[in-house]
């Protein structure tokens, strides 16, 4: 869809080969609403469709990544609709519809389903004072959309239960120090800065390996080790099909740079 397609986020391509997604709906402080959540899968179905994209950057405001679900859209849901329409269902697209490496970029808020949807993307970078969090005790409900799963894997059970049973926040710092986020930065410009120079650099590789190293590390977070360590194999073996394994091992003994295929 053209870029002024959309009403709650913006879509750019701020460097060679890297889509950018920027949720903005500044005066709710980028609650994610359904309509939101709609064209987020929009625009990422069509950023990893896109034969040019290599990497994703997904990013809010300096003030917020994003505050959680829509309050307001959800206090007067019912069981009923709620499982008739399997609502939030479809927030998952993210995780089983593109196959191409998602980074987080998170400043400021980023609570209750905007934690989660930080947690399913591929990896976290964030600002030291991002302000993460599972409130949804607070609100007499619980986390819906993977928290209590991802969160946990991430940081181990003890601690996901002090967050998830108290609401508290933790700091971007903390989420480096213990494993949620990958690195970070002191300011939101140094942020963008940094995950855009990694998303580069992921776009400069061959996408069909770029693809297979996403999906055999997520398998990690699904499968016994035994079971991951043999798929990681499979797909390790199925490479030796690509012509970017015979481009790239060949660039090395050339000591050329490998132009990869994309094939
Ligand atoms: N939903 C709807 N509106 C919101 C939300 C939200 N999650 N967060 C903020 N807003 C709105 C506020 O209502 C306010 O609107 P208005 O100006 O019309 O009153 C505006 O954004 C600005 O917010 P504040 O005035 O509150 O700003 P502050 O700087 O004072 O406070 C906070 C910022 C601390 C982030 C505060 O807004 C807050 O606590 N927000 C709610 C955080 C929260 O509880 N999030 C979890 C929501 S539940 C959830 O995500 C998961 C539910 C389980 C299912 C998962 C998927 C649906």
């Amino acid at each position: 869809a053209a870029p002024d397609a959309y009403k709650y986020i913006e879509v750019s391509e701020p460097r060679p080969g890297v889509g950018q997604v920027t949720l903005s709906r500044p005066k709710a402080l980028n609650a994610l609403s359904g309509p939101l959540i709609t064209e987020l899968n929009t625009a990422l179905a069509s950023l990893s469709a896109s034969p040019t994209i290599g990497a994703v950057v997904l990013t809010g405001s300096s003030k917020a990544f994003a505050a959680g679900a829509d309050i307001k859209e959800m206090a007067s849901l019912t069981f009923s609709e709620a499982y008739t329409t399997s609502f939030i269902e479809s927030w998952s697209n993210l995780t089983t519809t593109v196959k191409k490496p998602i980074l987080a970029a998170v400043s400021g808020y980023a609570l209750g389903g905007g934690c989660e949807l930080a947690l399913m993307c591929d990896l976290i970078y964030c600002t030291s004072d991002a302000k993460f969090g599972q409130p949804e005790i607070k609100l007499g409900t619980i986390p819906g959309a993977g928290g209590s799963q991802r969160l946990t894997r991430a940081v181990g059970k003890s601690k996901a239960m002090e967050l998830i049973l108290t609401g508290k926040f933790f700091s971007g710092e903390e989420a480096e120090k213990w494993g949620v986020a990958a690195r970070t930065f002191a300011t939101h410009e140094e942020l963008m800065a940094g995950v855009l120079e990694t998303a580069e650099t992921i776009a400069s590789y061959s996408k069909v390996a770029v693809m297979a190293a996403k999906e055999v590390v997520n398998k990690s977070q699904d499968l016994p080790l035994r079971d991951g360590v043999e798929y990681e194999r499979r797909v390790f073996h199925a490479l030796f099909g690509s012509q970017d394994q015979k481009i790239g091992m060949k660039a090395f003994a050339e000591k050329s740079k490998a132009e990869w295929s994309h094939k």
